[in-house]
């Protein structure tokens, strides 16, 4: 698929501090440490709909890793995956009276619109599931070949549906750490099936289903006509297109069990057991108390705050004003007050001399490398802003400077 224009990065003065992050596999910060190429692999929308405030938070989220890694003088190989074809977007595209492909098409649009009008920084690689296909089919074959797939007949399509084995994979549970209990109490309302009959584990994930009456369906040698299950997808065009290990998998923490656990297990089943490096998870963005989701609808857009008029740097601002991994809601005063600190910004960037900027600069880095602690930095700019209108300085260099560290490591564009 066409990814999104990049925005101009500015260059800075060298100073990366590095990058720590908090691996859900561990629970403790790790050190990030790539070769000069860092890679980075995050989940992207099932577009049948449009981008909500809490997608917009999660890629945020993974375009500081980005600019935090391209500070430290990596170049980065972003992956991202489109979930084109899914249960879900059948189920809409029926509801509504269109076709799938076209309800993809347009939703996949906006959120390009939207991850431009943010300045995320563009995935290299972004793939759709459709134009994946033949990938995607080669791994479901490789897992069956290996012997960690078995195959669960059913009454309504000519072939039967293919599961993954867990019991043939090893290191099952390491992305959670959760309790078998625990994955149980939310397999079902995460896409998974725990009663299907026929399945020899309740939380076998859906590898490849046959085709019912009425439903897209692709033909590969060896496989029934059908189409691939969730979590392969990512499995097979992370290893496509990154060399393993992976440094960053990412993705909303909603994605930790079963997507992540099962991509991970997904790899194992054919040989890959050092899949990712990190794997870390945004937390989950909600409006009055329930977590922001297409299929409850309870939903802030961020198009539609775009054609209200809103600033997008503003926009951005709510999202950086939130710890990465903490789950919050949404209110209109968080977007006012970071209406507010943008005015307050631009403000006291518009001055022909400052107080210098070096500290705050430094200030930010170290602040983004502590696991994206974008409060802390945003705090930073925040002081030398008050400090730039109430006291004033000498330094002439000091706006220009960062104004540009704004734009390169925060993405926000003043
Ligand atoms: N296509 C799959 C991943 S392969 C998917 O989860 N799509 S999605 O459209 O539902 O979500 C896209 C991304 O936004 C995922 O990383 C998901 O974890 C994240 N996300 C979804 N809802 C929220 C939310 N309320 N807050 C924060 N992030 C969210
Ligand atoms: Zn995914």
């Amino acid at each position: 698929m066409i990814s999104w224009p990049p925005p101009f990065l500015p260059a800075i003065p060298p100073g990366g501090a590095g990058l720590r992050l908090h691996d859900t596999s561990t629970g403790q910060l790790q050190d990030v440490t790539p070769g000069p190429v860092a890679r980075l692999y995050v989940c992207g929308i099932t577009p049948y709909d449009a981008t909500h405030l809490g997608h917009a938070a999660t890629y945020v989220a993974f375009d500081l890793v980005g600019r935090v890694l391209r500070d430290n003088g990596h170049e980065v190989h972003y992956t991202q995956n489109v979930t084109d074809i899914d249960d879900p977007l059948l189920e809409r595209a029926k509801r509504d009276g269109i076709d799938w492909r076209d309800l993809a098409v347009t939703e996949a649009d906006l959120f390009r619109e939207d991850m431009t009008a943010l300045q995320v920084i563009p995935p290299q690689d972004y793939v759709g599931v459709v134009e994946a296909m033949p990938t995607i089919a080669e791994l479901v074959l490789r897992t069956v070949a290996s012997g960690a797939a078995y195959e669960v007949s059913n009454d309504d399509a000519d072939g039967p549906d293919l599961y993954v084995d867990l019991a043939a994979v090893t290191g099952f549970g390491q992305v959670s750490g959760w309790s078998r209990d625990q994955m149980l109490a939310v397999f079902a309302d995460r896409g998974g099936d725990p009663d299907r009959p026929g399945k020899r584990d309740a939380l076998d994930p859906l590898l490849w289903r046959a085709a019912r009456v009425g439903e897209p369906s692709w033909e590969f040698p060896g496989l029934p006509t059908g189409r691939p299950g969730w979590h392969v997808e990512c499995t097979a065009i992370a290893l496509d297109r990154l060399d393993v290990p992976i440094d960053v998998n990412g993705g909303g923490s909603d994605l930790v069990f079963p997507h992540h656990e099962m991509t991970v297990a997904q790899a194992s089943a054919i040989g890959v057991e050092d899949y990712a490096r990190v794997h870390a998870h945004a937390g989950m963005v909600g409006l009055d108390g329930h977590k922001m989701s297409k299929s409850r609808g309870n939903l802030v857009l961020v198009s539609a705050l775009r054609e209200e008029g809103v600033d997008p740097m503003a926009i951005r601002l709510v999202l950086l004003a939130q710890h990465y991994r903490s789950d919050w809601d949404y209110t209109p005063d968080l977007l006012a007050a970071a209406q507010a600190r943008l005015g307050h910004w631009r403000e006291s960037l518009s001055v022909n001399a400052a107080p210098p900027a070096e500290g705050t600069v430094a200030a930010v880095r170290a602040a983004l490398a502590d696991d994206l602690d974008a409060p802390a930095a945003l705090a930073a700019v925040d002081a030398w802003a008050d400090l730039t209108l109430s006291a004033g300085g000498s330094d002439a260099s000091a706006p220009g400077l960062l104004a540009r560290t704004l734009d390169a490591l925060l993405g926000v564009r003043v």
